[in-house]
């Protein structure tokens, strides 16, 4: 075998509530702002299917748990629903009952649970409070992290406070891809920073509790930049974009301090946050023990090729121009670039600049339209998702081989699962799913996948 990882990497793979439970009008749930968004604008949606249903998973988790044992998981992602867990602020018993069933069957199957708390997946309740913008729902983020950790610490080991927090920035306060459809780059900071505030206060929470052997940390989509060449200019624009993107999240979570320069240039265009006196001690004190890695796409950047339009509103793209390299391999499903050295490139970083943090690939994958394509002795043949995950791997066991404190990989996802705007469009499961019957059959992928797991390594 030439890869061999090791002993006791994480093979597994990743999801959140909104995109498999389904039952999101059941069961006592409440609505989060995916579900009222959907009622509001259906044509957002692809094919104009939205979360009610998804992958039926609040139902279906016994047998897709068996699944995920018979393709060799040893760990599982899944998020916790806010909205199910605390409807109108109170416990519903149906959800902790729910949420207790599958942690408990994960553990049963030799399947380490980790627990994320925020999945893009905010309370409409919530959001009418003005969502991250106002600080009351930073403190009732941190009540609901209280009571996950009360009801389920026992038996998770492994925390994490958010999934790609800039995500909700970006899609609900920059470029309108998620509800509340704001385009206000102050607003978007502001958001941006309570996030993190939250994030501290669950960890400080959750550091009280004194679990033994358990860990806490966030799930970041690092988003390496790469400049279009070594001229000053397209390097600059590289290290802003670096800045925005990643060093926005990844600095407080690991070191508890924001980058200077990024301070400097948000001072300089008056698009700061505001902030309590407290906050500075709170971020230091109360930084990651583990780091998640999400990982799908490098980010391209050069200087920019015509001065902004100085009556535009303000926003990071002011910096930098998005670049198409010539000559770059590509998902033209989901429009991104496959560059597997990404994967690397990010972990080098973390090694060098970032105390070498331990961290996992929390998510890797690839998406890909009309899989029924493929079908042949009824098998998708997914052989493009087999050399994805591959040429990943190898950059992650090099990487290892160089001493980068990596410690497993989880791909997006187990099942097809209900992708946001894009629903069902493209489909990233190793199992598929079939949307009237909801009948899960594996992809050629998932028995390659086995065999890895079971190997540890190719
Ligand atoms: C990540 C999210 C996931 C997932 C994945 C694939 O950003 O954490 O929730 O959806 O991307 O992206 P998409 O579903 O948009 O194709």
């Amino acid at each position: 075998m030439k890869y061999k990882f090791p002993s006791n990497f994480w093979w597994g793979s990743a999801t959140s509530a909104t995109q498999i439970e389904g039952a999101a009008s059941e069961e006592g749930k409440d609505k989060n702002i995916w579900d009222y968004w959907f009622e509001k604008e259906p044509n957002r949606f692809f094919d104009q299917v939205g979360p009610e249903k998804t992958s039926n998973f609040y139902y279906t988790y016994k047998q897709d748990i068996q699944h995920m044992k018979e393709i060799g998981h040893n760990s599982f992602r899944l998020s916790i629903s806010w909205s199910r867990l605390l409807p109108n602020g109170k416990v519903n018993q149906k959800a902790v009952d729910f949420y207790d069933h599958v942690i408990n069957e994960l553990i049963a199957n030799g399947i380490e649970p980790f627990v994320n708390l925020f999945h893009f997946d905010m309370p409409l309740s919530m959001q009418e409070l003005g969502g991250w913008e106002n600080r009351i729902v930073v403190e009732k983020y941190k009540e609901y992290a209280n009571i996950c950790f009360q009801l389920f610490g026992d038996r998770v080991r492994k925390w994490f406070t958010f999934n790609e927090p800039i995500v909700p920035v970006e899609g609900g306060y920059l470029y309108d891809f998620h509800y509340p459809n704001i385009v206000d780059a102050k607003r978007a900071v502001q958001v941006a920073y309570h996030t993190m505030i939250a994030h501290a206060k669950a960890i400080q929470l959750f550091r009280r509790f004194n679990f033994k052997d358990s860990k806490i940390g966030i799930i970041l989509n690092l988003t390496p930049s790469y400049p279009r060449s070594n001229n000053p200019a397209d390097l600059r624009a590289s290290r802003i974009a670096d800045l925005f993107f990643n060093r926005s999240f990844l600095d407080p979570a690991v070191y508890g301090e924001y980058p200077s320069e990024l301070i400097e240039i948000l001072t300089k265009y008056g698009q700061m946050p505001n902030t309590e006196v407290t906050d500075k001690e709170l971020l230091k004190a109360n930084t990651i023990d583990i780091l998640g890695i999400n990982y799908y796409q490098p980010r391209r950047v050069k200087a920019k090729e015509y001065l902004p339009n100085p009556y535009a509103p303000f926003m990071p793209d002011m910096f930098f121009d998005l670049y198409e390299m010539p000559g770059r391999k590509m998902n033209a499903y989901r429009g991104w670039e496959i560059y597997e050295k990404g994967i690397y490139d990010i972990l080098v970083n973390l090694r060098d600049n970032y105390g070498n943090i331990e961290s996992f690939i929390s998510e890797n994958g690839m998406g890909v339209q009309d899989e029924e394509r493929f079908i042949k002795d009824g098998v998708i043949q997914d052989d493009y998702r087999i050399d994805f995950i591959r040429e990943h791997l190898k950059w992650v066991h090099k990487a290892i081989a160089e001493a980068c404190n990596v410690k497993g990989y989880h791909l997006w996802t187990f099942m097809d699962n209900w992708s946001w705007l894009n629903a069902y469009k493209n489909r990233y499961g190793f199992y598929s799913v079939e949307l009237s019957t909801m009948k899960r059959t594996p992809k050629k992928s998932a028995y390659w996948f086995k065999k890895i797991a079971e190997n540890n390594g190719f």
